[in-house]
């Protein structure tokens, strides 16, 4: 479905980020992203459900490496590869229906091409793309604001609002959900992102994005924040002596944004050790800058050295 917000059924919201019931239409939602680039998604999950998600997390968040750089503070813990962590997390949060209806509706690639004498139509369908929960401790200092698809290279050129189906079906490459694992507030670290910046030229902003145009995305717990990876946002400054916060991020993407074989799955494990480190490499045991095909934070070829591991930490990329 293409709409422009306007369509017949759809509300005309008020201006601000709007935050509806999860029950609502997911049309609503659609277009809120178009006009707004993110929307709340009131009661996304239970309460039961984030608790049962909690739990499953919490060996590895208590184990978790602190990161050594500034865009995560070392107030923040980690608990990343989720769907290794929590089934819970993996089949009511990241495959929770309306997610599911809103990632179909902007990051399906539909194209033909001549195939011989054939017109032939090819679908391309979302996939995921990462999943961590986030659990920001007091005293965290704020993250810098950014774009979570410079991951993809995605440069933006500028473009007036409103959002216009035919000019911008391929502009985004990720959409992210942010599902509370705890209440999330202003003090305590709750996302900040700046609506509209998802129009927003790359090369064309000379300033940095300012600060003075975010809204905090202040969440009960099980709540949802439903944002295009385009949009400048940030997790931010936990002023409370005594509340941790706790996000459950995730992001999906284009199904075409991989390599043609499966390199993971078709090369066998003693063959890949018969090669040099430059040849795991270059099939895909590397990251590209920035910070795309890590495991847990860290650069995957540890995977296949874990000796190395011992002397390993994350850095900003
Ligand atoms: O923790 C948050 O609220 C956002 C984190 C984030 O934007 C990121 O890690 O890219
Ligand atoms: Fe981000």
């Amino acid at each position: 479905m293409h709409t422009n917000g306007k369509a017949h059924g759809i509300p005309e919201f008020p201006p601000g980020v709007q935050r509806l019931p999860a029950t609502a239409p997911p049309e609503y939602f659609i277009a809120l992203l178009k006009r707004d680039g993110g929307v709340i998604a009131e009661n996304f999950a239970p309460v039961e459900v984030m608790d049962k998600c909690n739990a499953e997390i919490k060996p590895k968040l208590d184990a978790e490496q602190r990161w050594n750089g500034s865009f995560f503070p070392k107030e923040t813990r980690k608990c990343t590869s989720l769907i290794a962590n929590s089934p819970t997390y993996t089949r009511e949060l990241l495959m929770n229906p309306l997610y599911q209806t809103i990632c179909d509706h902007f990051l399906t690639t539909r194209n033909s091409f001549w195939w011989g004498d054939t017109w032939k139509e090819s679908v391309s369908k979302p996939q995921a793309h990462t999943g961590a929960a986030m659990y920001i401790g007091p005293g965290a200092k704020a993250q810098p604001l950014h774009r979570d698809d410079y991951l993809h290279h995605n440069v933006h050129t500028e473009v007036p609002a409103p959002w216009n189906d035919e000019r911008d079906m391929n502009r985004e490459s990720a959409v992210g959900l942010f599902v509370a694992g705890t209440k999330t507030t202003k003090a305590n670290g709750a996302t900040r992102f700046i609506p509209g910046s998802h129009l927003w030229g790359n090369y064309e902003r000379k300033n940095p994005p300012p600060e003075n145009q975010t809204v905090y995305a202040e969440l009960e717990k099980g709540d949802a924040f439903f944002m295009f990876a385009s949009c400048f946002h940030g997790g931010s400054q936990n002023i409370t002596t005594d509340e941790h916060r706790l996000v459950y991020s995730t992001f999906v993407t284009r199904g075409w944004l991989r390599q043609e074989d499966n390199m993971y799955l078709a090369i066998p494990r003693d063959i890949l050790m018969q090669y040099d480190r430059k040849v795991q490499q270059f099939i895909g045991y590397s990251c590209s800058d920035p910070g795309c095909g890590l495991v847990d934070d860290l650069d995957p070829i540890y995977k296949l050295y874990p000796e190395e591991l011992k002397t390993a930490v994350p850095v900003d990329y």
